[in-house]
């Protein structure tokens, strides 16, 4: 497949989509939104994709939101359309059944912020910088930064966030929550690599429902999650895996997944 905007590439079971606008920090125009709802859904259907990470291109940005010079021309309607096409395909990269790491390279603002919480885990570069901005610009957050930052991070860190349009480091970025882990900017991709490998060597049907229980069960009362969970849990007890993982620990050997 190619892409004006995006780079996309799969080796070894791992997809790299790379935000690829370096000039304008990566910035998503309308163009850049449809290529990544292309590459979600090849991402969700193809099966030689096991987990995907997903940066930006240059040494400065992962991506510094919507591109401004769109937005400045939008009325009511083309904001909103513009606001749910994006939230559409985030969500879908959320939804996955898939591991989805932001390796986060540099400038992650506005919607660029709301990318990488969209993502299952962040990992980011030391130089990686994050807000929501919007406020600055006097808008609002639109793809999806009001819902997802406060679940993320607890509602006060996040209203101050979003109501300052203050920019923080990646340093009190991990402090807040909202990455898991800080590296040297040249790390990045090989730790982001390495995480997403080690997962992928776990029981692949296992990853795949525990995903699916901690992310569906979120939405859900306490009492329905902790059914739907043990749901899941009798489920993955119908595996292969289950017997395989199990019986490869009592016979102190490693496990051979087949994800069957
Ligand atoms: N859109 C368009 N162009 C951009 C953007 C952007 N978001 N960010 C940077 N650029 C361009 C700059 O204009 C500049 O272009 P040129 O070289 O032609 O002048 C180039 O990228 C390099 O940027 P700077 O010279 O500004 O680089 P600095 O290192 O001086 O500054 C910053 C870096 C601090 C990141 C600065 O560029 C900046 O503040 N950028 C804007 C960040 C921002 O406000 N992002 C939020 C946008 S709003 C949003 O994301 C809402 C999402 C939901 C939308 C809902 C639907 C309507």
């Amino acid at each position: 497949m190619d892409f004006q905007n995006m780079l996309y590439t799969i080796q070894d079971g791992i997809a790299v989509v790379t935000f690829n606008r370096p000039k304008v920090l990566n910035a998503l125009n309308n163009l850049t939104v449809e290529e990544l709802s292309v590459i979600a859904a090849d991402l969700e259907k193809n099966e030689d994709v096991k987990g995907v990470i997903i940066t930006g291109a240059g040494e400065k940005a992962f991506v510094a939101g919507a591109d401004i010079n769109e937005l400045s021309a939008m009325n009511a309607l083309e904001g909103k359309a513009f606001a749910r096409k994006g939230q559409k395909v985030y969500t879908a990269l959320e939804n996955l059944p898939k591991p989805v790491l932001a390796a986060v390279n540099g400038y992650a603002l506005g919607g660029g912020c709301e990318l990488a919480m969209a993502c299952h885990i962040r990992i980011a570069a030391e130089n990686a910088v994050f807000g929501q901005p919007e406020v600055n610009l006097g808008i609002i957050p639109g793809y999806g930064g009001t819902q997802r930052l406060p679940r993320l991070i607890g509602k006060g860190p996040a209203l101050e966030i979003i109501l300052s349009g203050k920019m923080i480091s990646a340093e009190e970025a991990l402090r807040l929550g909202l990455v898991n882990k800080v590296v040297p900017a040249d790390q990045l991709m090989a730790e982001a690599g390495n995480l997403l490998k080690t997962i992928l060597s776990r029981g692949p049907l296992a990853v795949r429902y525990a995903l699916d229980a901690v992310h569906h069960g979120l939405n859900m009362s306490i009492e329905e999650a902790m059914d739907y969970e043990a749901t899941l849990f009798g489920l993955v007890c119908a595996t292969e895996d289950m017997k395989e993982g199990t019986k490869a620990f009592l016979e102190k050997r490693g496990a051979n997944f087949q994800g069957k």
